[in-house]
Parts: structure tokens; C-alpha cells; sequence
């Protein structure tokens, strides 16, 4: 069994999770040790404990540590790919992509740590002198989903060591293997002093309350749905903590009728059903302007009835399976939901089999619906997507921002005019211009506004706004 890694010590848990391979139920990836509340409050005894001294190391001791990491990653993508694929269900080669991301992440903020600088004020008073400096937060709680079982705990761990901060990390119950496997990269290649990092896996009932509610977390960041985003949110904030949240997503795909129809349906297929359409970023409304409405609609249904849904590890697989039981069982609701409402169901959304039992449902794409329909106003989280018919630009641009999300948005056109107006007026926190809604890059701010997310943005420089902590010093000499 797999055990957790608390205080510098590899330790049973209270309880095992077996790991089950999407694609084939009879496989068990793995058995995980499964912490209880006092665990977790322990790993944040020895996160505390440990986040001085840690600090107190020169940043390039700590950019050399992440850097031995992410060669170890970079080094095993194809086995460490082949796991991820394995326990979640996406295809290989995005598996292997999604490590090859984390490891750079991971090379990234290794140059980071070395270019944290602070700032000298011009001053006010005569002979004061102001300068702003950033210290680590201190120690930072980790949360993180299922659906990027590598690259989410890469972008929030990385930085957070970087700064000086130590780490308690709770991976998503559903793929402790990929988190297993990173936490035991994180201790070992990057021989970090103990305490300063903390695996725990278990449930969020148990070691996910902890980490909202302890008082020595002094941030915690958390990427999930929604619901669990909020009230974490609001326990951190009841007691003054930091928190970022990274939360649902409803992403519009615009496709105009300038649009390079083969591009905008390659955007539009990789962006809503690559990955299992198992991504907050993922475009669930393509939002189609009247005259190239049918021509897309009939090449997307083309373009899916090629595609390969099997195992996610076998060549020739396009889409894998759907994660678990549960999130089928939703995704078959919403398709449900959906032509109850009056939509209808052009392609897919058919649960089938396939030489393993597991959960395949082929891509769905439901036609003639109204973006006032549920189906249009929340999260799926599958490989289905509606389509919404616009007249116009002005029409589309006012469909797409009437959500209570905001975090990617998309258009499809050859017109400069719409391509500068969408990126000024979309209400998202990301907008992408003929390139999918999901897929982003490392160095670059990643976030949503409205109910997608909360408080500072994630990866890149910007990251180093959660992770640290301003103060501001005035000194007269
Ligand atoms: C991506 O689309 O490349 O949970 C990243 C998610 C996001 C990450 C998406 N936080 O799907």
C-alpha cells in the first residue's frame, strides 16, 4: 500500500482506497492509504514547524530542489503518463502531455524562486526610506481535483515551495496514483528538510476541513466544483485566511460566419470533448451564427463520428472513459435534462461497451437549444456540448457573457474587428481567439471572474501573489 508522507515519515492511514482504473473496473491501479482529521492535523504541525527554517534557505537551494523535480518528472513522462491515463481515464498522449506540463511547471518556478525582488519606494518624507518586500505566506493547503491529477498539484506546489511557504497536500480521492507518484518525486529528488512537505490523502469531509479550518494554514488554494469551493472559501475567510478558488466553468464557444469552418471545428471538438470534456475549461456552449450554423453542426457530427471512444492506454483512442460511476451517471442526466427541455440530441450520448467494463460514453452534441436552458447554465463536466444559434455578433457576444461563469470564453472568426472587440468585451477570465477554450499554457495568468473563481491568479509570474505576502518597510537611517 501507498502510504501518505507526513512530517518526513511515510505513514499508514485509517482506511485504504482502492484505485480503479476507469477503462477496466477489474483493475486496481493501486491501494492508497486514506488519512483521518488528526493525520492532517499533524502534517500541519509539522508544516508549521518546519516553514522557517525552510525560508531561511537560500531561494537557490529551493529553485535547485523544484529543478531536480521536474527532470525527474520530465525524465519518466511516458510511465508516470501511462499511470495518470490509467487511474483518470484520459488518453495516453495527453496523459503524457499532462506530465510533461507538471514537469516544466516545476522548471519554471525553479527560475522563479530566483527572481522573487521586492521594491524601493520614491520617497514622500525627507530621509524615510518605504520598500515593499515579499515573504512566504507560510504554510499553504493544497486541494486539488481529479481531473488533472499532475499538472494542478504541479502548479500549486511548485510556486508555493518556491517562496518559502510548506505544503499540505490533498489530492482528490478519486487518483491518489499520479499524486502518490509526484509526492514521492517531491520528497526524494528534492531532498526537502521534513515537514516542509505533506502528502495526505483522504477524504475532504476529514483532511479537506482541516485545511479550512486550522488556524496555522495560513493560505489555502483549492481547485473543484463550485459547491466544496465555496464553503471552503468561506471557512478560510471566517477566520482571515487566504484563499484562492478555481472553480466551475460554462465556456462559450463563438463560431462566426467568417469563421475557417475546418479550424473552428477542430477548436471546437478538441476544446469541449478532448480530455473527456472533464475540464472547467472546457467549451459546453458553441455558440453559432445563423449562416454557418448547419455547415458546423454537420461537420462537428462528422468530425465525432470518427472518433474512437476505448481505453484510455490503447492506440487509436480518442476519448477515454468518463471518470466514475457518478459523473456518467450525470452526464446521462444532462443529456436527459437537456431534450426534456427541448433540445435535441444530434449525436452520441450513448453509454456502450467496450472489450473492458468501463464508463464510455460516446460525445454528445445536443442541437436547438436556448442558453436559458439548463442544460446552457451549468456545468456538465463531460464530453457533451449544446449549440445555441445567434443572429448576430452582438447576439452571440450577449449570449456568451449571460452565465453566472466567467472563466474561458472562445471565437472562431477571421475578422479582426470581432477577434479585438470579443477580447475586450467577453466577461471570462480567459479568451481565446481561433484556439480551444481549454489548453493553456504554464507561463501565463490562469483564472476566471464571476462564479468561476476567487482571489489571485494561478501560474506564471502571477502566481506570486498568493504565495507570498507583502509588507511594506519604512526606515530612517
Ligand atoms: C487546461 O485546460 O489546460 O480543472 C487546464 C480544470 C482547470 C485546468 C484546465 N483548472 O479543468
Amino acid at each position: 500500500m501507498n502510504k501518505n508522507y507526513i512530517a518526513g515519515e511515510w505513514l499508514d492511514g485509517v482506511s485504504i482506497n482502492r484505485n480503479i482504473n476507469p477503462s477496466n473496473l477489474d483493475d486496481v491501479v493501486g491501494e492508497y492509504a486514506r488519512a483521518d482529521t488528526s493525520q492532517a492535523e499533524l502534517a500541519v504541525d509539522a508544516a508549521f514547524d518546519a516553514q522557517p527554517g525552510w525560508a531561511c534557505l537560500s531561494a537557490e537551494r529551493r529553485g535547485d530542489a523544484l529543478d531536480r523535480i521536474g527532470s525527474e518528472i520530465l525524465a519518466r513522462k511516458e510511465e508516470l503518463g501511462f499511470l495518470l491515463s490509467r487511474e483518470e481515464g484520459k488518453t495516453l498522449a495527453e496523459g503524457i502531455g499532462e506530465v510533461t506540463r507538471a514537469g516544466r511547471v516545476f522548471k519554471f518556478f525553479a527560475g522563479e524562486a530566483l527572481r522573487l525582488s521586492g521594491e524601493r519606494l520614491a520617497n514622500i518624507r525627507p530621509g524615510v526610506e518605504a520598500e515593499v518586500r515579499r515573504e512566504p505566506e507560510g504554510v499553504v493547503g493544497i486541494i486539488t481535483p481529479w481531473n488533472f491529477p499532475i499538472a494542478i498539484p504541479a502548479w500549486k506546489i511548485a510556486p508555493a515551495l518556491a517562496y518559502g511557504n510548506s505544503v499540505v497536500f490533498k489530492p482528490a480521492d478519486l487518483v491518489p496514483g499520479s499524486a502518490w507518484a509526484l509526492a514521492e518525486i517531491i520528497v526524494r529528488a528534492g531532498q526537502l528538510p521534513a515537514g516542509v512537505f505533506n502528502l495526505v490523502m483522504g477524504p475532504g469531509s476529514q483532511v479537506g476541513n482541516v485545511l479550512a479550518k486550522n488556524p496555522k494554514v495560513k493560505a489555502l488554494t483549492f481547485t473543484g466544483s463550485t459547491q466544496t469551493g465555496r464553503s471552503v472559501g468561506m471557512e478560510c475567510m471566517s477566520r482571515g485566511a487566504k484563499v484562492q478558488l478555481e472553480m466551475g466553468g460554462k465556456n462559450p464557444l463563438i463560431i462566426l460566419n467568417d469563421a475557417d469552418l475546418d479550424l473552428a471545428v477542430e477548436v471546437a471538438v478538441q476544446g469541449a470533448f478532448y480530455s473527456t470534456g472533464q475540464r472547467c475549461t472546457a467549451s459546453s456552449r458553441f455558440i453559432v451564427e445563423s449562416a454557418i450554423h448547419d455547415r458546423f453542426v454537420q461537420a462537428v457530427i462528422e468530425r465525432l463520428s470518427g472518433m474512437t471512444v476505448d481505453d484510455a492506454v490503447k492506440a487509436g483512442t480518442d476519448i477515454g472513459p468518463v471518470v466514475s460511476a457518478s459523473q456518467l451517471d450525470q452526464d446521462c442526466d444532462y443529456i436527459d435534462i437537456a431534450k426534456r427541455e427541448g433540445g435535441k440530441l444530434a449525436f452520441g450520448g450513448d453509454r456502450v461497451e467496450r472489450a473492458t467494463r468501463g464508463y464510455y460514453l460516446t460525445p454528445a452534441l445536443i442541437v436547438d437549444t436556448e442558453n436559458h436552458m439548463r442544460i446552457n447554465r451549468e456545468e456538465v463536466f463531460g464530453p457533451v456540448a449544446s449549440v445555441v444559434r445567434a443572429r448576430d455578433y452582438e447576439d452571440a457576444l450577449r449570449l456568451a457573457n449571460d452565465t453566472e461563469f466567467g472563466l474561458s470564453s472562445g471565437i472562431c472568426t477571421t475578422s479582426l474587428k470581432y477577434a479585438s472587440d470579443f477580447k475586450a468585451r467577453s466577461t471570462a477570465g480567459m479568451v481565446m481567439v481561433n484556439v480551444p477554450t481549454a489548453g493553456v499554457d504554464y507561463n501565463a495568468p490562469f483564472g476566471g471572474r464571476k462564479a468561476s473563481s476567487y482571489g489571485a491568479r494561478e501560474q506564471g509570474p502571477f502566481a506570486r501573489e498568493f504565495y507570498t505576502a507583502i509588507k511594506t518597510t519604512y526606515t530612517q537611517a
